[in-house]
């Protein structure tokens, strides 16, 4: 080759070892082979070239550009992979270790509500026994809230006193603030095919404000239907909640009959604790803690479930309650109002884990 071409690749090359990132290489690259290159030169200089040294000369410009374009191709290869090592250096960052500190006195720092933590460790003990989560409006109908429920017309339940009534549509009904959350199983009754099994956490409202009750407060209730459920799943999965929730593998638990317009039969559940020392799981008390039944046929029926086919159960209990009881909690009224020395004491890091103690 051309003693000229010899020289004009080993500049070229040069310039390409030169070339120490992409942008480089591709100066190279248009000072070569660009519209007004180098080697683009070369190849339109051929045409003032006498015939037979035309030839000639065209072939091994040719061959230079093809050997130029390799080495670029090759240089851009390895370029690359160095910009992708770099920026695997630069953004390397080591999974191992800890988080920051959780700061619960710092302004910055923020923590989680006890009523939600409960909700959380709920929905993940029911969930570990293949409960699903169910949700609904605040803002319920006449039906919902109390018709649907078997709850009769002139039940106290439905007085002014007790329950939030808010101002009727013209002409229409008068809508009312959810006094529990089965609305919600009744909803997901109408909605879902069973068998269901659904736990309902949220807000409920009643007309009641003093030391032990809130005029918002919040509840989870539960809802199991199959066509063969019967009190024996009640017993089981209700004992298996409490010991797991309160994490006292033998909590004593007893089923003490009852009435709810809702469930028939019904039964509240007590836990054994001691009324002297307020610890719970010995000291012969009992102290009640929610309320369960199995279904009431002619709620099933509400919900367009025939009752000879369908059956279940229903239980519901107060979470503010069973927070207090749990983290030793004296008072009610502490909850809503974000009190900062408050929370920093009882509220938790969104980073500690909760352990789910024997949740079947
Ligand atoms: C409770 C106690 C007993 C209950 C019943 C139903 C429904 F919709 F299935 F009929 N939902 N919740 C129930 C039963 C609630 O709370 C103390």
């Amino acid at each position: 080759m051309a003693d000229d071409l010899d020289m004009l690749r080993a500049d070229i090359e040069a310039a390409m070892a030169g070339a120490e990132d992409l942008r480089a290489l591709d100066a190279v690259r248009v000072a070569a082979l660009g519209k007004s290159g180098q080697v683009t030169g070369l190849l339109k200089g051929l045409g003032a070239l006498p015939p037979e040294e035309r030839r000639a000369r065209g072939a091994e410009v040719n061959v230079l550009k093809g050997e130029i374009e390799r080495a670029l191709e090759n240089r851009r290869v390895t370029l690359e992979a160095f910009a992708l090592d770099a920026r695997l250096a630069a953004e390397r960052m080591d999974v191992s270790l800890p988080p920051r500190p959780f700061a619960p006195t710092g302004p910055e720092a923020g923590s989680i509500h006890p009523i939600s933590r409960t909700m959380e460790e709920l929905i993940a003990l029911f969930g570990a026994m293949g409960f699903a989560v169910a949700e609904g409006p605040d803002i319920e109908g006449d039906w919902h809230n109390f018709s649907a429920l078997n709850i009769p017309e002139h039940h106290p339940a439905r007085q002014d006193h007790d329950t939030f009534y808010l101002t009727p549509p013209e002409g229409g009904r008068r809508p009312v603030l959810r006094t529990h959350t089965s609305p919600v199983q009744i909803r997901t009754m109408l909605t879902q095919e069973p068998p269901i099994r659904v736990i309902v956490p949220g807000r409920t409202w009643r007309a009641d404000h003093d030391a032990t009750h809130s005029p918002m407060f919040h509840q989870v209730e539960g809802l199991v239907i199959g066509r063969d459920i019967h009190m024996g799943h009640l017993k089981g999965t209700l004992i298996d909640f409490l010991r797991a929730f309160f994490g006292i593998a033998d909590l004593p638990v007893r089923f003490r009959s009852s009435y709810f317009p809702f469930t028939e039969p019904s039964m509240e559940v007590d836990i054994g604790w001691s009324r002297k020392t307020g610890e719970l799981g010995q000291g012969g008390d009992w102290l009640e803690i929610l309320g369960s039944g199995m279904v009431h046929p002619k709620v099933l029926a509400n919900c367009g479930l025939d009752p000879r086919v369908w059956q279940g159960f229903a239980f519901g209990m107060g979470i503010e309650r069973i927070t207090m009881l749990n983290h030793g909690i004296p008072d009610l009224r502490p909850f809503y109002e974000a009190d900062l020395r408050w929370l920093r004491h009882y509220a938790t890091s969104p980073l500690s884990p909760f352990t789910l103690h024997d949740a079947a």
